[in-house]
């Protein structure tokens, strides 16, 4: 057994636990049974859900048993725990769709095999389609003290908040975690939970139940919530929550968004997103602080979180279109590698005769939003500054045509080092 607790202390991911002394010993003890639950709320995990994930990889890799648990039955009635607001109503089948979807996300950061620590992926809908709500009431309910849990944070938020008020299906959904708890502890022997810090509430009551309905003694462990060094959420961009599903997020963008990350942040992040050890990121670390503007930790937390979330191949294509953004040569692209790796810069349509007339790259470079008159677009060029597909253009009378698209219809245009624009012709 590897010493777990240590380790996660480490890493910085522990928040609250239910017996700080104890739990250590605990779990060097004997391999245990620990687990986690996903709602399905959407249709792919985002970097929120990737703490109790890693966790639970972490604990198989020091010699535990796993069990991610997808919330077929909870994510149709929705957990209050963190949310300022009554949640709406998904439908059951968008419910089954996403836990399709986030089931083949989870299964990326476990192994499953036949040993005894091989993980398990179980869905709460199977134990409580078959629960009738008379017996939910006689069997749970009675063991639940409404006055116990209106003093948990997720439920007394809510009811001083006038406005938003709480409705009895949310105020329920902690009897359902907690019955989930013991229900996993009767099946599998599990006896230690793991959550994001605003799952605190959930665990507890599920431990007090699991006291009272069984005797079990049940063990809670929450991660923190990752802010960065600017006080922004991890995770969050200008433009949404950054997805694992490589559409909603393509592998490049991810992998853009660690590159990117700041320098007070990124030790931070490896101890928390990759399974390198002290050692390793103690010299990935003394390296980069040697030479900072290299940005090799960041190039580490990239390679190996995108390697992790989504494969070797992905990797090695959003490092090629980094290196695309940086200047270098574009060339075997289609229309949709390029719109996912220049997906933030502006864009223009053009009608496709333009280049069979041949489009003068001074009106294209006006176009596209590069310039603001025919004579900076002129000035630009003659300075050196112009760039179609990369490749520097120096001739102010060049006429762009189908030869210079870079795929079916994309014509990449950029002045000075970064500016980039695409023209897209149609
Ligand atoms: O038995 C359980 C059934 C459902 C859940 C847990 C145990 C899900 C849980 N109530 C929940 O809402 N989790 C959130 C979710 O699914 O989006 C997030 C938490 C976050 C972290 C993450 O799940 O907000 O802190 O735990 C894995």
């Amino acid at each position: 057994m590897q010493d777990i607790f240590s380790e996660l202390k480490w890493r910085g991911l522990i928040h609250q636990t239910t017996d700080d002394e104890g739990l250590s010993a605990w779990l060097l003890e004997k391999s245990r049974t620990i687990y986690a639950g996903f709602d399905p709320t959407a249709d792919s995990l985002h970097i929120g859900h990737l703490l109790p994930l890693m966790n639970l990889r972490r604990f198989q890799i020091a010699g535990h048993r796993p069990i991610a648990l997808a919330g077929g039955a909870t994510g149709t009635i929705g957990d209050p725990s963190g949310k300022s607001e009554e949640r709406n109503l998904i439908t059951k089948e968008q419910v089954e769709y996403n836990i399709k979807c986030i089931q083949n996300q989870i299964i990326k950061f476990l192994r499953f095999d036949h040993s005894p620590t091989g993980a398990l992926l179980v869905n709460n809908a199977d134990w409580f389609s078959q629960f009738s709500y008379i017996d939910f009431l006689r069997d749970v309910g009675k063991h639940f003290s409404v006055n116990v849990m209106m003093s948990k944070d997720s439920i007394r938020l809510r009811l001083s908040n006038s406005e938003s008020g709480l409705s009895f299906t949310e105020f329920s959904y902690m009897l359902m975690q907690s019955y989930d708890f013991v229900h996993l502890r009767r099946t599998y022997n599990c006896e230690l939970q793991v959550g994001g810090s605003d799952q605190w509430g959930n665990i507890t009551i599920g431990c007090d139940f699991g006291r009272r309905i069984g005797g079990f003694q049940l063990h809670g462990i929450t991660s923190p919530l990752v802010t960065r060094s600017d006080g922004k959420k991890m995770g969050k961009t200008e433009s949404g929550a950054i997805w694992l599903d490589p559409i909603k997020t393509p592998p490049y963008q991810f992998y853009q968004y660690w590159i990117n990350l700041d320098d007070a942040d990124v030790e931070k992040m490896l101890k928390i997103f990759t399974d390198l050890n002290c050692e390793e990121i103690e010299s990935v670390m003394a390296e980069h602080v040697a030479e900072p503007s290299n940005r090799t930790a960041q190039k580490r937390l990239a390679e190996e979180f995108t390697r992790l979330v989504h494969g070797d191949a992905a990797l090695v294509a959003a490092r090629r279109a980094t290196n695309i953004f940086f200047g270098g040569e574009i060339s075997d692209l289609n229309d949709e590698q390029l719109s996912s790796i220049f997906s933030d810069v502006q864009g223009k349509k053009l009608s496709r005769e333009k280049l069979l007339e041949g489009l003068p790259i001074i009106e294209a470079i006006c176009e596209c939003g590069l310039a603001t008159s025919k004579a900076e677009a002129r000035r630009t060029i003659q300075q050196g500054g112009a760039y179609i597909n990369n490749k520097q253009i120096t001739d102010v009378n060049t006429k762009l045509t189908l030869d210079y698209l870079a795929s079916e219809s994309i014509i990449v245009v950029r002045t000075g080092k970064k500016k980039y624009a695409l023209l897209q012709f149609s």
